[in-house]
């Protein structure tokens, strides 16, 4: 891998988009890099928490890259389109939570992927923008459809019209940040929130995710009904047993993860 860095640490995974000459831009290749590190991730029982991130302090990403796509025809932007999608929808589909550790700039594609994130944890520097119209183009890795998922369809639009950067404060404000840290502790806050995560029963989580998702996508009615089989499925495992005998027994549950 050129431009991704994958650090383990016991169950958190820690994948650094690692390009800062360009701020991080995407272009296809890290994408691709993207995609292949979570397709890894993904299967490694181990790992319950993927933390995204961009490396130095100044981007998590500044977008596609504007030099690749600016020779590209139809055809090039849509199969850079996929592969944008690919990479959100691993995100949030996978077993993993995920979380993007926002240290500066995520522009564009780089907020597409923090917005296909369970959890984005910002840094006081972090600055979030939908900019693609001030280049002709609109978004194209899910940001017309999950911005206005996460702070309503008002405010998604008007980012998305204007452009405009908000800054980390202004994201917290919107629900769009689930808290603002020093710079500094950022890592450290998402690591300790990743533990936290880690320490419950991970198959549960998953379940509950799972069931979260679903509630974007399907009407009230038959999202009760998906919950109610996801928790069904809950009472099939060892660690509804393990959690509820260990609650009565007053002990610390000993969860095996099915
Ligand atoms: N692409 C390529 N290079 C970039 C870049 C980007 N997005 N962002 C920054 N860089 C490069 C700069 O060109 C510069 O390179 P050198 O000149 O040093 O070689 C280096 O990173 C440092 O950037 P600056 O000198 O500009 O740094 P500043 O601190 O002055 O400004 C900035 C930081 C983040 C405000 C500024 O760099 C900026 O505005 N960057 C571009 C932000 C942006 O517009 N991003 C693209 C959003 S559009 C689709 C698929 C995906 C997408 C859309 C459609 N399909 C294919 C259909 C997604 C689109 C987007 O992401």
């Amino acid at each position: 891998m050129e431009f991704i860095k994958l650090t383990l640490e016991e169950e958190l995974a820690i994948v650094t988009i690692d390009r800062p000459k360009s701020l991080n831009a995407l272009n296809s290749q890290v994408y691709q890099e993207i995609i292949a590190t979570l397709g890894q991730i993904k299967d490694m029982d181990e790992i319950k928490v993927v933390i995204l991130t961009g490396s130095g302090d100044k981007a998590f990403a500044a977008g596609a890259d504007i030099a690749q796509m600016v020779h590209e025809d139809a055809m090039a932007g849509r199969r850079l389109s996929g592969l944008c999608h690919d990479a959100a929808n691993l995100l949030e589909g996978m077993r993993q939570v995920t979380i993007a550790a926002v240290n500066g700039f995520a522009l564009g594609g780089g907020c597409e992927l923090t917005l296909a994130c369970d959890i984005r944890i910002a840094a006081e520097n972090a600055r979030f923008a939908l900019p693609e119209v001030t280049l002709g183009i609109i978004p194209g890795g899910g940001g017309t459809q999950r911005l206005s998922r996460i702070i309503g369809v008002g405010r998604a639009k008007e980012l998305i019209f204007t452009g405009d950067q908000i800054d980390a404060q202004e994201a917290y404000r919107m629900g769009l940040a689930n808290h603002v840290v020093p710079k500094e502790e950022l890592m450290d806050t998402c690591r300790a929130l990743g533990k936290k995560i880690a320490s419950r029963a991970s198959y549960a989580v998953f379940l509950a995710k799972t069931a979260v998702n679903s509630s974007l996508e399907i009407d009230l009615k038959n999202g009760a009904e998906r919950e109610k089989d996801l928790l069904g499925l809950a009472f099939a495992t060892h660690d509804k047993r393990e959690g509820m005998e260990a609650f009565l027994a007053r002990r610390a549950p000993d969860f095996k993860d099915f």
